[in-house]
């Protein structure tokens, strides 16, 4: 057996890890994607400054695994740069340690009241935000937290069974913050910046921020709270970019081979890597130009850019790529039939609804994506890829819908994908297997709805037009308009034909 991976016994092949002298950075989500890609960053701007304020505690929300990974390392872990010819191994050291939050919340709050914590990250994916279908805090999902919100506020110790999501830990934290501040007399600034693929997730995040503490502490007990919220705290949008899948046993296996110590919390990620971030800080933050950041004003373009090319081509390709039997990203982008669609996608629908970013070619970077895609080494699954499809097809391929069919065109290549997402969902419904969406339940009673009691009575084309009109899916209406809803029909039909998925 070898050794666990750890600041002390680092391999010296690698060069070595920063250490940080403390924590400046709590980061809410610490998966995969914030270790492959933030975590890198902040570690690549201390090691070009020296400056060791920005150690990250991690928070894991979901389970205890990733502390269970990191702890036992003292937070250092390796990064896998798995391109299509060269692979390359680096260590990171930002990040001290990870909290489970179900057993140490208080650690979480304190953490984030401390004067040298300067900033609060999250990746918590989209439907981490707790929203209902119109968008507003889910009052019912977040109630533990608001409960303990009002406790803590009110000076009482909270009945803790532990966060129940983000939105609500995060607002604990920062009222605990403000509580410091208002017992030290000091402003104590912080900024929240969050990296979760969203339209505007900065301007997201706060309101769902300022809904939390109106419900928990509505009128005038809230105030000075509220008051301090809006001149302490910044919520800047960032767009992120890297394509990070899941880890394999056999990756962890192969890294233990080169490094000749066991790393349980190795990431891999795609050569490409891209963070453009909206340059409103409350307080200090780490260097991270020096690692190849883009600070900037005006990150909207960029994000946008990014949802509608990237992310849209990546959800059209996992949901036609599972029905085509695929079980790689870069496999269905490799089959000429799903390219073709997706080429629509990108360059006829999505491409002319688009500003470049200043500098910016979009064509270029929509081919450049698709040579991203073809990636073999990332072994990115179409299956990791089209999970929780309600979350994120809004902002994929919703606002491209609907400012094609302003302009009076119908958007072939999105509701071909439209198509491909409602027959993964029937067949998923047909079978009898769990949809792996928080809307999962409520789409498979719809399946069986459409077919009168029965899953395997439902027509294709009349689910896709049922799932097309989901609540909450379409921005604008879209989801209504009949020109949508015959192209998508009349897609899923041909796609019903392929043998993929829980045929
Ligand atoms: C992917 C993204 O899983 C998904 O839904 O589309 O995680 C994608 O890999 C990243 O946004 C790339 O930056």
């Amino acid at each position: 057996m070898t050794d666990r991976l750890h600041r002390s016994t680092l391999p010296g092949t690698v060069p070595a890890p920063v250490t940080p002298a403390s924590v400046g950075i709590v980061h809410l989500g610490i998966g995969a994607f914030h270790r492959a890609h933030q975590a890198v960053y902040t570690e690549q701007a201390a090691r070009a400054t020296g400056d060791l304020r920005w150690g990250i505690l991690g928070v894991t929300q979901r389970s205890a695994s990733v502390r269970d990974q990191l702890r036992p390392q003292g937070g250092v872990y390796s990064v896998l740069t798995a391109g299509a010819t060269e692979t390359s191994l680096d260590l990171v050291g930002a990040v001290l340690d990870v909290a489970w939050p179900a057993e140490e919340t208080d650690r979480v709050l304190a953490t984030i009241a401390e004067p040298t914590t300067h900033l609060v990250t999250l990746t918590v994916t989209e439907k981490g935000y707790c929203r209902t279908a119109s968008g507003a805090l889910d009052t019912d999902l977040v109630a533990g937290d608001l409960a303990a919100l009002r406790a803590e506020h009110a000076g009482d110790d909270a009945a803790d069974d532990g966060p129940s999501g983000a939105v609500g830990l995060l607002t604990r934290g920062l009222a605990a913050r403000f509580r410091a501040a208002a017992e030290h007399a000091d402003h104590r600034p912080i900024t929240v910046l969050t990296c979760d693929n969203m339209v505007d997730n900065g301007r997201v995040l706060e309101r769902l921020v300022r809904e939390a503490v109106d419900a928990a502490l509505p009128g005038a007990e809230g105030d000075a709270l509220r008051a301090w919220l809006a001149g302490s705290v910044t919520f800047p949008c960032s767009m992120v970019d890297r394509i990070v899948p899941a880890t394999t046993a056999e990756q962890r296996d192969d890294v233990e081979a080169a490094l000749g110590v066991r790393d349980e919390g190795l990431v891999v990620g795609e050569p490409f890597s891209q963070w453009v971030v909206e340059d409103r800080f409350a307080g200090p933050r780490p260097a991270w130009e020096e690692a190849g950041a883009t600070l900037t004003d005006d990150v909207a373009v960029w994000e946008r850019a990014k949802l509608r090319l990237l992310n849209g081509t990546h959800s059209l390709l996992a949901y036609a790529g599972r029905l085509a039997g695929h079980e790689t990203i870069a496999e269905a982008v490799e089959d000429p039939a799903i390219l073709a669609r997706a080429r629509e996608l990108l360059f006829d629908d999505a491409l002319p609804t688009l500003t470049p970013p200043e500098g910016a070619d979009l064509r270029a970077y929509g081919e450049s994506l698709l040579v991203r895609f073809a990636n073999p080494a990332t072994g990115h699954t179409t299956r990791q890829v089209s999970m929780d499809g309600t979350q994120k097809i809004p902002y994929r391929w919703g606002d491209t819908i609907v400012e094609r069919l302003a302009a009076g065109e119908v958007p072939r290549g999105a509701a071909y994908a439209l198509a491909a997402w409602s027959e993964v969902v029937r067949r998923e419904a047909v079978a009898g297997r769990a949809v792996d969406d928080p809307r999962g339940p409520e789409m498979q009673r719809m399946v069986a709805a459409v077919g009168g009691g029965s899953a395997a009575d439902a027509r294709p084309e009349d689910v896709a037009r049922a799932l097309t009109a989901l609540a909450g899916m379409l921005p604008g209406g879209a989801g209504l308009d009949p020109r949508l809803l015959d192209a998508v029909a009349a897609e899923v039909v041909e796609l019903a034909g392929l043998e993929g998925v829980g045929a």
